[in-house]
């Protein structure tokens, strides 16, 4: 009986999934999926997700609906992190320097100049050194599905344009909640704040902070160029975001439902780098128009912000990075061989 049974069943099955593939094989409930981001809608960050809802709609025939929440309407980041950790919220995507609170050793991306260009940050984030710091948050109640580009970082202010550390003197610069940017710009001579991105507009339309570090791509899509007049091109740090899920809610979806999602992240980070390295081209030429003053920063000058900023190194090694710092310099050692 059983012998006769296996073989049935195997062709009905066949039979089954030559008919009609997705019905019969995928298991997928009816289910919406907050995810909140910090930027606007109109940013890059904004249409992946846009991207990244459509394909995981086109992937479950329509039931899973992925609603985006921009702006920062659901939290900031750190708040973001913790409804997903106490399973309030489903998705999003963010920082990976606001997880340090989380995972300390994500702070190791936060180090200034170490990728050279987006072909290393792309190898190393998707490769074993990426995947391997991903793999850490399952313990923490998040679950990472992908990582994308935030992008090289640049100073604005209102005061001066930076063309070499020390005309950080005496500026106070909005950083990320993060500790390695704030020892970064202090060791620079600036006066590093602490603060959500989105608190930022606001103080640095009110003067409460003089400028602020971010890609480009933000400095337009936020608006940064109404309120900032000069933009300085250190690229100082190559900034990933990472799209997490509630562990507590991931653990409840069946295989299928998590393999649309897994796949749908992976084609969405396709696209965001491509559209985000495409706008960032542009963006220089439109915050010039808007009449931002923009510097390139010399390679020299650049060598001395390293320079200065190695107790951030060493104080992140001594505060038990050691072990990721190695491990992430070996990586790009073996690129560059
Ligand atoms: C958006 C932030 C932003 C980051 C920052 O929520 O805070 O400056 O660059 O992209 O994650």
């Amino acid at each position: 009986m059983k012998t006769l049974f296996k073989p049935l069943l195997a062709c009905l099955i066949t039979a089954g999934a030559l008919a009609a593939p997705q019905a019969l094989a995928a298991d997928i409930k009816p289910r919406i999926i907050r995810f909140g981001y910090g930027l606007a809608e109109d940013s890059n960050q904004g249409r992946a997700v846009k991207l990244f809802a459509d394909e995981v709609a086109k992937r479950s025939g329509g039931k899973l609906k992925v609603k985006g929440f921009g702006s920062a309407s659901l939290g900031n980041d750190v708040q973001m992190q913790n409804a997903l950790i106490g399973g309030a919220q489903e998705m999003m995507v963010g920082s990976t320097a606001t997880l340090v609170g989380v995972e300390k050793d994500f702070g190791v991306y936060d180090l200034p100049f170490l990728f050279a260009n987006e072909k290393e940050a792309d190898t190393v984030l998707d490769g074993p050194f990426g995947q391997k710091l991903i793999a850490r948050l399952p313990a923490k109640g998040l679950v990472g599905l992908t990582y994308w580009e935030n992008g090289f970082r640049n100073v604005t202010n209102t005061k001066r344009p930076i063309t070499r550390f020390e005309d950080f003197q005496g500026i106070k610069l909005r950083v990320m909640q993060n500790p390695v940017y704030i020892d970064m710009f202090n060791s620079f001579g600036a006066n590093a704040v602490p603060l959500a991105f989105a608190e930022l507009f606001t103080a640095l339309e009110t003067r409460a902070v003089d400028g602020q570090e971010n890609p480009v791509n933000t400095i337009q899509s936020s608006k940064f160029y109404e309120v900032q007049k000069y933009l300085s091109v250190t690229k100082h740090v190559y900034s990933p975001w990472v799209m997490t899920a509630s562990k507590k809610w991931w653990d409840g979806l069946s295989r299928d439902e998590q393999k649309i999602l897994q796949d749908a992240a992976l084609a969405s980070r396709t696209f965001e780098r491509k559209d985000s390295r495409a706008e960032a081209m542009r963006s220089v030429k439109f915050l010039t128009q808007q009449g931002m003053k923009i510097n390139m920063v010399s390679d020299a000058e650049l060598k001395r912000m390293r320079d200065k900023a190695k107790p951030a190194f060493d104080k992140f090694a001594a505060n038990g990075g050691a072990e990721v710092l190695k491990e992430l310099q070996g990586a790009l050692g073996q690129l560059r061989k």
